[in-house]
């Protein structure tokens, strides 16, 4: 069982549950922000007590108008070593991934979320952009972890190793940011080891670049990172979290336009995107 977010022929979102391959509305949940008030023991109940209709659609990110996305920074070995290698600063990635704060960063909203087979976006004035294949959790207002999902967190490479103040230009801009296909409900997802992460970049046909981890390399507990989330927060309808990477490309690897990314996880499934230049002016 999965949940996914559909676009019907109406031009209108359904929150439906995705089983043997067929989507169903679920009567007493609407959206992705209804799930998000409940508790998870009502969220489950009401998820598998309480299928409707067959229904069909194009699969859309899992996120709702209501529902921040947030990043967490530096929280596997590769993405510390990886921001050193490229950074002039390399002390503050070493400092912050042995603190006990963790790294945490807005990413994002509805409007600025891709779903899968929706074009991510690589900036036009970074000489190189990476993807950042990471598991994703979702997170109720009762700050209980009630899925999991993959996120994309495509970063500007050589912006943020320019200069560290640079991040926020280097990973919040027309389509940074790519989720989905399909949220796990939390009770499913396989333990750490097996959950595999993942990632390759396809380019005229041909795999040029791949690599994969697991959750079990993350160097942070997932409550520790929700504790920090919601410290002086408030999340009333709830958050998604991109719990950073553990994956990234040797630095002669960068994305090119029309590459596409496609990132898997165990369980879940691929989350797929075909990469454009975004231009100095999108609009
Ligand atoms: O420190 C900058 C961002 C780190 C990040 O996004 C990651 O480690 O995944
Ligand atoms: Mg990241």
């Amino acid at each position: 069982m999965k949940i996914a977010i559909l676009k019907n022929q109406e031009n209108a979102y359904l929150f439906t549950v995705l089983n043997d391959n067929k989507f169903y509305t679920c009567p007493s949940i609407s959206t992705l922000t209804d799930a998000f008030h409940l508790t998870m023991v009502e969220f489950r109940k009401r998820i598998e007590s309480n299928v409707g209709l067959e229904v069909n659609g194009e699969l859309i990110a899992p996120i709702a108008p209501e529902i921040e996305l947030w990043g967490a920074g530096v929280t596997y070995l590769r993405s510390r070593d990886a921001r050193k290698e490229e950074s002039g600063v390399p002390d503050v990635y070493q400092r912050v991934y042995e603190a006990e704060r963790p790294e945490l960063f807005y990413k994002g909203n509805a409007r600025r979320t891709r779903g899968t087979n929706s074009p991510i976006g690589i900036r036009y004035d970074s000489a190189a952009s990476v993807p950042e294949p990471e598991v994703a959790i979702f997170i109720n207002r009762h700050k209980e972890i009630i899925g999991y999902s993959i996120c994309n967190d495509v970063t500007a490479r050589s912006m943020e190793g320019e200069n560290p103040l640079y991040l926020s230009q280097a990973k919040i801009y027309v389509g940074s940011a790519a989720l989905g296909p399909y949220m796990l409900p939390s009770w499913l997802i396989p333990s750490p080891a097996e959950t595999t992460i993942s990632a390759k970049i396809i380019r005229d046909g041909k795999s040029v670049w791949g690599a994969s981890t697991s959750l079990a390399s993350l160097n942070r507990s997932l409550s520790d990172l929700v504790d920090y989330l919601f410290r002086c927060q408030e999340f009333p309808d709830g958050v998604i979290l991109s719990t950073g990477t553990g994956i990234v490309p040797p630095l002669e690897i960068a994305l090119a336009h029309g590459d596409i990314v496609e990132i898997s996880v165990a369980g879940i499934g691929t989350l797929s995107n075909t990469v454009v230049t975004i231009p100095e002016s999108p609009l």
